[in-house]
């Protein structure tokens, strides 16, 4: 059996993006949050850089949890799985499968606020797991966690390394809040790009065949789309840099030329002076030490860690504790 709940309808989709927008171009320097990529063509895009050679952490994490799929199972007896950020759902299967296995699995509830990324992805698994009961949730990670059904025996997995979007103190605050959602005892499973050479870094998020780059222009033409924006995309160049003191990696946009933007939604115009730069996203990678601290001063204790021959990706396993 699957649903689709929707917490996000048109409207409050398009109330945040136009504060995000509006709040964003009009800062020094500009941003945009990375969540504005994803209509159902930033979606596909998303899906086709999972299969880029460079970008190694889709497969990577999918090797490990492949590994190791049957121990979570074992360790946590998940009754309901919950994914944040689900996507298509497609390393979720590893999981769904070994819970199945188990015996002790009776729900799945992926969230998402690609409602196309979302709907194909529940079809889809109500028809490979038709004793499943599956429960889409459109909706935000930071905004929505309260609406997430209540429970016991729930694991959390928040995958493929999207923790990574946020800043620390946005990390405390989404770490905090998911704690404070959960019973003592249930689980988060998380999934974290690790700091590596940037040699291995900046090609993953600056392909040769520019996918990343189509990706990273894709929020100015959903700007154009939903706010009746005139941004010309190919007037900016795709830029990813290391930072690596903070220890991200940095998606911006940087315009070619002078250009000003006329955003007719909210009766705005912005003007780019050439070379100037528009961060779309910050991308952390992380260290294992720096993560259980993370997760400790939240109320998850880091029980179980498992990352691949390289040390590239990491997949930590943290219990919800009594604070
Ligand atoms: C989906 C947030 C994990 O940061 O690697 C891929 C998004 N951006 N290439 C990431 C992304 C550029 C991705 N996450």
């Amino acid at each position: 059996m699957s649903v689709l709940e929707k917490h996000l309808d048109e409207q409050d989709l398009a109330r945040s993006l136009r504060d995000d927008v509006r709040v964003g171009l009009t800062a020094t320097p500009k941003s945009l949050p990375p969540k504005w990529f994803y209509d159902a063509r930033g979606s596909e895009l998303f899906e086709e850089i999972t299969r880029l050679p460079e970008y190694y952490p889709t497969r990577t994490e999918r090797s490990i949890l492949r590994e190791h799929a049957g121990a979570i199972a074992r360790i946590t007896e998940a009754k309901t799985l919950v994914e944040l950020g689900s996507g298509s759902s497609e390393k979720t299967r590893l999981l769904l499968d070994a819970m199945l296995s188990r015996g002790t699995l009776g729900s799945f509830v992926p969230l998402d606020v690609s409602e196309s990324a979302l709907s194909s992805a529940v079809d889809a698994l109500g028809l490979a797991y038709p004793g499943l009961s599956v429960t889409g949730v459109v909706g935000d990670f930071i905004r929505h966690l309260r609406r997430l059904p209540d429970g016991d025996g729930r694991v959390v997995a928040f995958l493929g390394g999207t923790i990574g979007n946020l800043v620390p103190a946005e990390r405390s605050a989404f770490l905090g809040d998911l704690r404070s959602v959960l019973h003592p005892g249930e689980w988060l499973l998380l999934g974290a790009d690790l700091v590596k050479d940037p040699g291995t870094l900046i090609p993953a998020y600056d392909d040769a065949a520019g996918v990343t780059a189509e990706f990273n222009r894709n929020v100015l033409r959903v700007i154009n789309r939903e706010l009746r924006a005139d941004f010309d995309p190919l007037a900016f160049e795709h830029v990813a840099l290391w930072d690596a003191e903070r220890e991200w990696i940095e998606m911006r946009l940087r315009s070619l030329r002078d250009q000003r933007v006329h955003i007719a939604e909210l009766d705005l115009d912005v003007a780019f002076a050439e070379g100037e730069e528009l961060r779309t996203e910050t991308s952390a990678k992380f260290r294992r030490a720096g993560l259980a601290e993370e997760l400790a001063a939240s109320g998850f204790a880091l029980r179980h860690w498992w990352s691949d021959p390289q040390d590239w990706f990491g997949v930590a396993l943290a219990q919800a504790i009594t604070t």
